[in-house]
């Protein structure tokens, strides 16, 4: 693959380019290809491959921690099946591949690849469950889902393909339980963006954008460098909607039959964008410790008569760096000069780069360079690990708290349309208003100021006092805008 990557690269400036920047970033970095001849669909490269199996491995442990079952069902939805909850079946009629013909016969039903997974469990849960014993039932599948994106398509942000898709179902007798579930699953996703260093604004969607079939929505959203947002995932209270219209009920121990109650939440590929989004930098990627494929990169500086030396030490060090469970690469390319190595895994994001040269060999030392900052420091070779250690958990904090500290700058408090027409000329992120609730402001706002409507808080508890920015009626809470993706 040598061909993708090496060595003239144009640098895209993250703030200015977001977008050039990031497509550069996934074709140089090798993370992904996206030529592939179908619209929305793509190759995920070695490099990129590895970042999504750790991503995917951080949420499958919180998951399977809070006592969901991995699972796994079939890709394709008999339309009768697909058609038999009317909202979901309205907004995603149009969304969805269908299989019309096996071979050259023409199916009786026809097929739709899922766009999601709701109606593909809906009828096994029927023969499932019988009483209040068999709830709560708590599972999730990560599985590619299949989307006729109209908007425009963009690698991972929308994709028609929309593979490791990591959806979570559960099942419960009460909507006490299923409430709890929604809270419970908010938290999982809080950890999960945490671990992986994404910030996020947790934000109930407006009734107009809820999820098709659900009862409400919760959004956790990103200010991207370019200040829209993206929505990284999302939790669902899908009430009964699901269990009436397929009719699942269980008996309860009066022995009554029931409708049960059910919730589900997924996450795509989209936080490997959020990720690469908050950490970037004009040289390209900065990957978080906690998911970098790569941790350290060893570089030798070759100098005359020493290199069996200088490769020793560094092979010395690289193992003593897996000892210590550190993910290490020692680069011993013979064709690349050191400089062409730096760029190499700077462009890449590797947290750490150590060089050893003659004279560090002499006096016994090691270059350390953080990625992040780029900030060089010498250490005594013997200390190395734990200095490798510290800085890695150093960096990680850092990286953290910065990408906060940088989305908490892209939320503004406006009490006036024109300050918040201002804000968004130039991208400020996300705008916070006084809302009536009433949903004809909202659209309003929609439509006056070519924005979308986020919904209202969910991590503010906060009494508000004061109008409506669009009808001057009482506020009853506030209201979040964005661009979004
Ligand atoms: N059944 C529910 C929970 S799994 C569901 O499908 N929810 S969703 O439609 O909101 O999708 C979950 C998340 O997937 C979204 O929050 C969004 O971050 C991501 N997503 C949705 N569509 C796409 C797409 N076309 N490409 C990439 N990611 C997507
Ligand atoms: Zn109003």
């Amino acid at each position: 693959m040598q061909g993708l990557l090496m060595p003239s690269i144009k640098r895209e400036q993250l703030h200015r380019h977001f977008g050039k920047w990031f497509r550069n970033v996934l074709m140089k970095a090798e993370i992904m290809d996206y030529r592939y001849p179908v619209k929305g669909m793509a190759v995920w490269l070695p490099y990129g491959f590895k970042i999504r199996r750790n991503m995917l491995q951080t949420l499958r442990n919180l998951l399977d921690s809070t006592g969901h079952n991995e699972v796994l069902f079939p890709l394709l939805i008999p339309e009768t099946s697909l058609a038999k909850e009317s909202e979901h079946m309205k907004n995603f009629e149009g969304q969805v591949f269908w299989i019309t013909r096996g071979g050259l016969t023409p199916l009786d039903v026809k097929l739709a690849l899922r766009p999601t997974s709701e109606t593909v469990i809906a009828p096994m849960l029927r023969l499932w469950i019988r009483s209040h014993a068999d709830l709560p039932l708590k599972m999730y599948q990560i599985v590619n889902v299949f989307r006729y994106e109209t908007r425009a398509t963009r690698p991972l942000i929308r994709m028609r393909e929309v593979d490791n898709f990591k959806e979570a179902h559960t099942i419960h007798a009460t909507k006490r339980e299923a409430e709890a579930q929604v809270q419970e699953a908010i938290g999982i996703y809080k950890r999960f963006f945490d671990t992986v260093g994404i910030p996020y604004k947790i934000t109930k969607r407006p009734e107009w954008d809820k999820f098709p079939g659900a009862e409400y929505s919760i959004a956790f959203d990103q200010v991207l460098p370019d200040g829209r947002t993206l929505q990284n995932g999302t939790v669902h209270m899908l009430g009964q909607n699901f269990a009436k219209a397929f009719n699942v009920t269980y008996e309860t121990e009066k022995g009554e039959q029931e409708y049960v109650w059910q919730t589900c939440y997924g996450i795509s590929g989209r936080p490997i964008v959020g990720m690469l989004a908050a950490h970037g930098d004009d040289n390209g990627a900065v990957l978080p410790p906690s998911l970098a494929p790569i941790q350290v990169v060893i570089i030798p500086i070759p100098y005359k008569g020493m290199e069996t030396q200088i490769n020793e030490a560094c092979g010395a060090l690289a193992s003593d760096l897996r000892k210590v469970s550190v993910t290490v690469e020692f680069d011993q390319r013979g064709d690349l000069t050191p400089g062409a190595k730096y760029f190499y895994w700077e462009l890449r994001g590797v947290p750490i780069r150590l060089e050893i040269g003659p004279r560090d060999l002499k006096e016994n030392k090691v270059i350390v360079v953080r990625r992040d900052t780029m900030e060089k420091q010498a250490c005594k070779i013997d200390e190395a690990t734990k200095m490798v250690k510290e800085t890695l958990d150093i960096m990680m904090e850092d990286m953290r708290q910065r990408t906060w500290q940088w989305m908490n700058e892209h939320v503004h408090r406006v009490s006036s349309l024109d300050e918040a027409r201002r804000l968004l000329k130039r991208r400020a992120g996300i705008l916070e208003v006084l809302w009536c609730g009433n949903a004809e402001c909202g659209h309003k706002l929609n439509q006056d100021l070519d924005v979308d409507v986020l919904g209202t808080p969910e991590d503010l508890k906060e009494k508000v006092k004061g109008t409506c920015v669009v009808c001057a009626k009482k506020a009853e809470g506030i209201l979040r805008l964005a661009v979004g993706y």
